[in-house]
């Protein structure tokens, strides 16, 4: 099997180290870790150690997921394998970070938990020079105005992975902009549109986080 595609394969199938025990077929087998740290030392693109290992791993599980062949634990272990991948691509992105092009207050919104997504904005929006702040995740909208008004001028980025969470964006965006309404709101994850971005206020949208870095260089330039 090709790197990548181990990596995928062990993001999918949880396998976070050589050390982990789960899954026990995979037992004594390298991981994600040593997978992604082999092939950065052989000089593998870290964006395509992204795009073409752990993320079509966490998409291959979420799809099982949604068929109910896995369930909330195989998640989890799929996020853990994932993130010992992710740590080791941080560096990589944030090599970039020498020139800050601006401050993004980013958090996944109020009662949504799913923050791999929010945590690849970060990292590639310090990547892309600018100095991120992150709230983590289950913020509440006064959390976000709090940070906007202890740094003013600074930018926000919202996430939420959950339909049923997308309407604290709203309230968040709402407040942001009654106080502040210069202030720029942009907005991902899964559930969303831009037909959504528009009806609550927010400034601009994207399905990944490329998006969103070409949007704001646009503005910021
Ligand atoms: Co959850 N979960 N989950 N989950 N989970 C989803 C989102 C779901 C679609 C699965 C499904 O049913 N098929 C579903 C939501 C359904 C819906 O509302 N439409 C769901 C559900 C229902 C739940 C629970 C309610 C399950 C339960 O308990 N019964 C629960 C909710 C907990 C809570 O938040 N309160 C729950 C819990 C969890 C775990 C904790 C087990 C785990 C999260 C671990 C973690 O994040 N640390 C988890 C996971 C892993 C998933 C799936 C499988 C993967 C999410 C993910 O990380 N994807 C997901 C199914 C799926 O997406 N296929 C699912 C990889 C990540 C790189 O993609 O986050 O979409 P994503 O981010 C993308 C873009 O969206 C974008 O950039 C990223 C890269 O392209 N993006 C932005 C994201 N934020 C952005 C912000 C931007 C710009 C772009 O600008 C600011």
């Amino acid at each position: 099997m090709e790197t990548f595609e181990r990596i995928a394969s062990c993001v999918a199938r949880g396998k976070v180290d050589v050390k982990s025990p789960w899954p026990p077929d995979l037992k004594g087998q390298d991981g994600v870790f040593e997978l992604v740290r082999d092939a950065l030392a052989a000089g593998a693109d870290p964006n395509d150690v992204l795009t073409k290992g752990l993320m079509p791993g966490m998409n291959d599980v979420g799809k099982k997921f949604s068929r109910n062949e896995v369930f909330v634990p195989d998640l989890l272990m799929a996020a853990k394998a994932m993130t010992a991948g992710m740590d080791q691509l941080k560096p990589h992105f944030e090599s970039g970070a020498a020139k800050r092009r601006g401050v993004l207050i980013v958090g996944t919104v109020k009662g949504d938990l799913h923050d791999i997504g929010k945590n690849l904005v970060r990292m590639m929006m310090e990547g892309a020079g600018y100095e991120v702040i992150d709230l983590g995740v289950d913020v509440s909208p006064e959390a976000f105005l709090a940070k906007v008004e202890e740094r003013p001028g600074s930018m926000v980025g919202l996430s939420a992975l959950l339909t049923t969470t997308m309407v604290n964006m709203e309230e968040t965006t709402r407040l942001i902009k009654s106080k502040f309404p210069e202030t720029i709101v942009v907005v991902g994850g899964a559930p969303l549109t831009w037909e959504f971005c528009k009806k609550i206020g927010a400034d601009a949208y994207s399905p990944d986080p490329q998006g969103i870095i070409e949007w704001l260089d646009a503005k910021v330039a």
